[in-house]
C-alpha cells in the first residue's frame, strides 16, 4: 500500500542545500521574525520610495535580484496563507 503510494508521487529532483542568511526569512520584510500585515505595508512604502528600512535580502521573495511589485504581491500573497513557494 505505502509502495503504491510512493510510486503514485512522482519523482521530484533534490533540491540543492541553498545557504539561508540566519537572520533572514523570506518574506519578513521589517525583519522582526514574523511575516505579516506590517511586512507588506513595508514593502509598498518601500516601493512608493518612502523612507522605510527594510531586510532587502528577505524582500525578494522571488529572489530575480530586484525588489519590486511582483515580490510585494508575493508578499502580500503569502500574508493571504496563499501557497506562494516560499
Ligand atoms: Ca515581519
Ligand atoms: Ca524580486
Amino acid at each position: 500500500m505505502l509502495a503504491e503510494i510512493k510510486n503514485a508521487i512522482p519523482e521530484v529532483p533534490d533540491i540543492p542545500d541553498v545557504p539561508v542568511d540566519p537572520v533572514g526569512k523570506l518574506g519578513d520584510v521589517d525583519g522582526d521574525g514574523k511575516i505579516d500585515i506590517r511586512d507588506g505595508v513595508m514593502i509598498r512604502k518601500y516601493l512608493a520610495k518612502m523612507s522605510v528600512e527594510i531586510n532587502t535580502a528577505n524582500s525578494d521573495v522571488n529572489k530575480d535580484g530586484t525588489i519590486n511589485t511582483v515580490d510585494a504581491v508575493l508578499i502580500l500573497k503569502k500574508i493571504a496563507k496563499m501557497d506562494v513557494g516560499f
